[in-house]
């Protein structure tokens, strides 16, 4: 008997409430009916589902300044903390399946709450580091970086129900890649705060390859530490992956989106994974959402181990004449 290469721990984050677009709450169920559990098993990991997170309104949520639902948010969040944090105690990387990009507060604080401080990778069109005071939309998906970082807590006020966030990432531990739609505020604290990005510009101009590399020599220039992968949907281009929130024309290819997946699942640090902001009610056709949904989950089979130029057991051996 094998070890397994793996021991992956799915969370389920049905939220909706970060952004205003019904459908993406559909997102887990959709991605485990897909196959994904089968799939990673199939590829050599043990897979312990650990259901659904619940995400109930939580009644008169009314806006705090222009944010959006902040109580619900705030409330799940605090719930999937809890879980994540449940599923990195039990020693595997903890997959959680979204849900709208909100769900990055709750995934990462509970990830950083078992393992101390974190690498974050952060593929997407978008920074998602607005803060109350500067988010043009007031939808809390925008925002998750914001709540982290303790760079930015003294800008940061307290939204109700969000007062269990400890900030826990810090700004030189932070890499972006695929950006391409930045806010105003958004730009200014990245700059301010120096954080390493990558936007589909410099996808262009270094290749993906280089990209990686330098995602990786930016992590560990101090010592090696944990990865926690944030993989929006819409990093990927809207012609491969429509059937998202906020598409943006101009992404990764299909190709470049799977080598992010390999390159850090080879750094062997990869300790948690994000996989948000597929809905399925955004999507035209059926094609079209089975689209994003097959790159969603060939993403996360990309994070344990798949290779393209395929691979076998170690005891394989091939028949003799
Ligand atoms: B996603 C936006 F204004 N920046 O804050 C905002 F353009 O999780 C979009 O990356 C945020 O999909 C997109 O609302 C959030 C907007
Ligand atoms: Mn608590
Ligand atoms: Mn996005
Ligand atoms: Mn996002």
């Amino acid at each position: 008997v094998q070890k397994p290469r793996h021991s992956v721990g799915i969370v389920g984050a049905p939220f909706n409430r970060g952004q205003p677009r019904d459908g993406v709450e559909s997102g887990p169920d959709l991605i485990r009916a897909a196959g994904l559990l089968q799939k990673l098993t199939q590829q050599g990991c043990a897979v312990k589902d650990y259901g659904n997170v619940t995400c109930d309104d939580v009644p008169a949520d009314e806006p705090f300044g222009c944010v959006k639902n902040p109580r619900t948010v705030g409330r799940a969040n605090e719930q999937l903390s809890h879980t994540v944090a449940t599923v990195k105690r039990e020693g595997k990387t903890c997959v959680v399946l979204g849900g709208d990009h909100s769900l990055a507060i709750g995934s990462i604080h509970g990830h950083a709450s078992v393992q101390g401080q974190l690498g974050v990778v952060w593929v997407d069109a978008h920074a998602d580091i607005n803060t109350p005071l500067t988010t043009p939309t007031g939808n809390i998906h925008g925002q998750p970086m914001s709540y982290l970082i303790h760079e930015l807590h003294s800008k940061v006020p307290v939204v109700p129900n969000f007062s269990w966030i400890k900030p826990c990432v810090s700004a030189r531990d932070i890499v972006y890649i695929g950006l391409r739609d930045v806010d105003l505020g958004e730009h200014y604290i990245l700059k301010h705060l120096g954080i390493k990005m990558f936007s589909i510009t410099e996808v262009d101009r270094l290749g993906i390859a280089k990209v990686m590399e330098e995602t990786c020599d930016h992590i560990f220039s101090q010592v090696q530490k944990p990865v926690h992968l944030s993989y929006d949907i819409d990093a990927l281009d809207p012609t491969v992956c429509p059937a998202t929130g906020t598409p943006v024309v101009g992404g990764l290819t299909y190709r470049e989106g799977v080598y992010i997946t390999e390159h850090i699942c080879q750094t062997g640090l990869l300790s948690a994974v994000d996989m948000v902001e597929v809905n399925p009610k955004c999507g035209r056709t059926d094609h079209e959402v089975k689209s994003t949904v097959n790159a969603a989950v060939d993403l996360i089979l990309g994070c344990f181990g798949r290779v393209r130029e395929g691979s076998h057991p170690s005891d394989y051996c091939i028949s003799q004449p």
